[in-house]
């Protein structure tokens, strides 16, 4: 349960709950790097709500001392989003999986991505369905062979940065969970960021899949002169899947549907039934 706390630090995001994830899984590194930017922002532990579909990544907010909602797998968008527009006053973390946001949930980010309301999606992605033991997910690169894909996976690889990049999001990052200050400096430029904000966590699962050593040997940090506000060198560079870039892609101003949705709010006037069915006169 979240609480009053004066400047929190690291040990009061925390919750009572331990983590239950197996030993070496990569979503210890994204949890230790979301306490790390909540705490850099000082964060109020009663204004941050935490919101999860279902996978052991989305076992998230019971790890918090904030508030949360552990929800159903896919949506947890819809009720980040819903929450959002109802209290703007909170600060929304969406966390989950590569299959929670790309597979189920998956049309719900093409239109959380075009809607650009105020919230931040974390997404722990391991390229294959944790939870339920090592199936493939949208992220699993082709010919991988898993119980569910004995003859190796047929489809294409899902390119999260580039479609989010495609839909308009204005704020784009990768992380790793093996470089928690670097991905906890993206999650609070991404929690201060005002819209829609998607940071991919590379976060390997070393019980069905990844270990770190691959991803270990294959990032690579965005070249320094990269120019954050070129999309298209933005896609570009996403477009590489054998040494993922990581740091921030794309960052844009925009204005968000929340606020929009505000201002019409207070600018309504009242309204008028019999002038309304004027017009079908
Ligand atoms: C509606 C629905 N369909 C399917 C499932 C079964 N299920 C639970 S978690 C999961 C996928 C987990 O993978 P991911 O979202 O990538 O998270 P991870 O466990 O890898 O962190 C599935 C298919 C479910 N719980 N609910
Ligand atoms: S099964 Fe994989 S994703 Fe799930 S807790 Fe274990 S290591 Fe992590």
């Amino acid at each position: 349960m979240a609480q009053m706390v004066i400047n929190p630090t690291v040990k009061d995001y925390k919750s009572e709950v331990k983590p239950t994830w197996c030993p070496g899984c990569g979503d210890f590194g994204v949890l230790n790097a979301t306490f790390r930017g909540l705490a850099s922002m000082k964060l109020a532990l009663d204004q941050t709500v935490v919101v999860s579909g279902i996978g052991c990544s989305s076992r998230f907010p019971h790890f918090m001392k904030t508030f949360g909602f552990h929800s159903v797998h896919g949506r947890a968008l819809p009720v980040a989003q819903g929450l959002k527009m109802a209290r703007p006053d909170l600060n929304v973390v969406t966390v989950g999986g590569d299959g929670d946001f790309f597979s189920i949930g998956a049309g719900h980010l093409v239109h959380a991505a075009l809607r650009n309301i105020d919230i931040t999606v974390v997404v722990m992605d391991n390229e294959i369905y944790g939870l339920t033991k090592g199936q493939t997910s949208p992220t699993s690169p082709h010919g991988h062979v898993t119980k569910s894909t004995p003859y190796g996976l047929m489809a294409s690889q899902f390119n999260p940065v580039a479609t989010v990049l495609s839909l308009n999001v204005g704020f784009v990052a990768r992380g790793y969970s093996a470089k928690p200050k670097d991905l906890a400096a993206l999650i609070e430029q991404g929690i201060n960021y005002k819209g829609f904000a998607f940071i991919h966590a590379l976060s390997p699962c070393p019980t069905f899949y990844h270990t770190f050593d691959a991803w270990d040997a294959a990032v690579t940090p965005i070249p320094t002169d990269h120019d954050t506000s070129d999309r298209s060198k933005a896609i570009a560079l996403s477009m590489e899947m054998e040494k993922p870039y990581i740091g921030l892609f794309y960052r844009e101003e925009r204005p968000t549907m929340d606020e929009a949705a505000r201002q019409l709010a207070e600018n309504a006037k009242p309204f008028n039934i019999e002038d309304y069915m004027k017009r079908y006169a």
